[in-house]
């Protein structure tokens, strides 16, 4: 006895170029100069194995895949899988399994450094794969219809260029902010201060990591942490921001 498994693959495409302007840094297991390098923030709705494979001009691809944060200067860190040639021709393919609820960033880059020139990634998977804008949102940020939000130990105060977000869009991205960090300090009160007053009862907070440096474990919950009802405001009351 067998079974015919019928299995839909949905293909996702991304294209982008690597030019002078670039970010550049020493790629993991490369030659210590400057790799130009894109990090790319991808998304998927459906938690499954996911494989991405890439064609270029630029000639000999190499792809890392991280799971939350990447930091170019310590590249091995929340690394997940890397690849150099996989995909035939000195193009890379990573094949990873990809949970709903967090945030990958892809990282592609070129064998040798200094090299240029456009490139095409191309995601195949049980769901489709949402490939974030480069550029659009920075280092412990995430991107939601077209803004970028952060949590921050800031005390009710947003950096210029962004707002409180709201409760609605906070718990639309809650789950996004695990793997990601405080955008500049550690919180001092977890409960967190949205555009609505903290006195509305209903309050988001961090109830597994309160207080304490990230990776962020999970993103807040409502009424989290005990923080129904709190209406108080601290030096560093945790705080949530969103791009204007
Ligand atoms: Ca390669």
């Amino acid at each position: 006895m067998f079974y015919i498994e019928s299995i839909s693959t949905i293909i996702s495409n991304y294209s982008s170029e690597l030019t002078v302007n670039s970010e550049q840094y020493s790629r993991l297991g490369g030659f210590g100069g400057d790799n130009y390098y894109q990090a790319i923030p991808i998304r998927v709705n459906t938690t499954g194995t996911y494989t991405f494979t890439t064609s270029s001009t630029i000639g000999n691809t190499f792809g890392y895949l991280y799971q939350g944060n990447f930091y170019p200067t310590y590249p091995q860190y929340n690394i997940i899988t890397q690849d150099d040639d996989s995909s035939g021709n000195q193009q890379f393919r990573l094949t990873a399994d990809l949970r709903s609820d967090i945030t990958y960033i892809l990282v592609f880059t070129t064998y040798e450094p200094q090299r240029t020139g456009s490139f095409s990634i191309s995601a195949s998977g049980p769901d489709y794969v949402f490939f974030h804008t480069v550029g659009s949102c920075s280092v412990n940020e995430v991107f939601y219809q077209n803004h970028c939000y952060y949590l921050d130990g800031n005390g009710g105060q947003c950096l210029p260029g962004y707002s409180l977000g709201s409760k609605t869009i906070l718990s639309q991205i809650a789950s996004s902010f695990t793997g990601l960090n405080y955008k500049t300090a550690v919180s001092d009160n977890c409960c967190v201060k949205t555009l609505e007053p903290l006195e509305s009862y209903q309050n988001y907070g961090m109830s597994n990591q309160c207080n304490t440096q990230g990776p962020f474990t999970g993103g807040p919950t409502l009424n989290g942490g005990g923080c129904g009802g709190y209406t108080k405001l601290s030096a560093r009351q945790l705080t949530f921001c969103g791009s204007n």
